[in-house]
């Protein structure tokens, strides 16, 4: 027999981006994703003194199948490594025709998106900001500011995370700090990877 579903609510802290109950967390820090960073030299120096917290995410634990809608909060910690500003780690959806929004609570950041053809768009994220990541591309948060990033994903429940793309041959962008202000550069490394 088919088990009765209810509908249900989840708290979430407007101010901090915290769900309760908390479901599935997620945290990366820099030794999960030592890789993407462009400076290793300055990656080698942060994990000499401690393995910085990058990011956290709390996923509401919803059924992977069509016409469910996953939903979740991240919140990314301000800091560089060099640089280069905390960021998540980037993906495309498994099911890469699948949409997302995103709307931002807490902080400043860059929303850097990549299509498969490697053409590039970038959204500020600001509180108040609803984001729509179109099917097909890819998508990596990245704080620019002094305070943490926090923002609320929703998208198909059958989407899934496809990581190896962007973790063989990263973003043809990076979001750097330049007098504390940030811009976005063409990535030295993504023109060498692709040969
Ligand atoms: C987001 C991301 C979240 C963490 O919920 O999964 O911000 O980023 P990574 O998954 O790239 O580590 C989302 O886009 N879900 O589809
Ligand atoms: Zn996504």
């Amino acid at each position: 027999m088919a088990i009765l579903r209810q509908p249900f609510n989840t708290h979430l802290n407007l101010g901090n981006g915290v769900l309760v109950p908390e479901g599935v967390k997620v945290v990366r820090h820099l030794s999960d994703m030592k890789d993407m960073y462009q400076d290793q030299d300055a990656v080698q120096h942060l994990l000499k003194d401690g393995d910085p917290l990058i990011y956290v995410v709390y996923n509401v634990e919803v059924p992977e199948e069509a016409g469910e809608l996953q939903h979740c909060t991240s919140i990314v910690y301000p800091g560089r490594v060099g640089n280069e500003f905390f960021m998540t780690k980037g993906h495309f959806h498994s099911r890469a025709g699948t949409a997302e929004i995103y709307l931002t609570l807490r902080g400043r950041g860059i929303l850097l998106m990549q299509a498969q053809d490697g053409r590039t768009a970038t959204l500020d994220m600001f509180p108040g900001s609803v984001s729509y990541i179109l099917p097909y591309w890819a998508h990596r948060s990245i704080n620019v500011g002094p305070e943490p990033l926090v923002f609320f994903a929703v998208y198909p429940g059958d989407a899934g995370h496809n990581y190896g793309v962007i973790e063989e041959k990263g973003f043809a962008k990076m979001v750097l700090a330049q007098d504390d202000a940030p811009v976005v550069v063409d990535n030295p490394r993504y023109a060498c990877r692709r040969t």
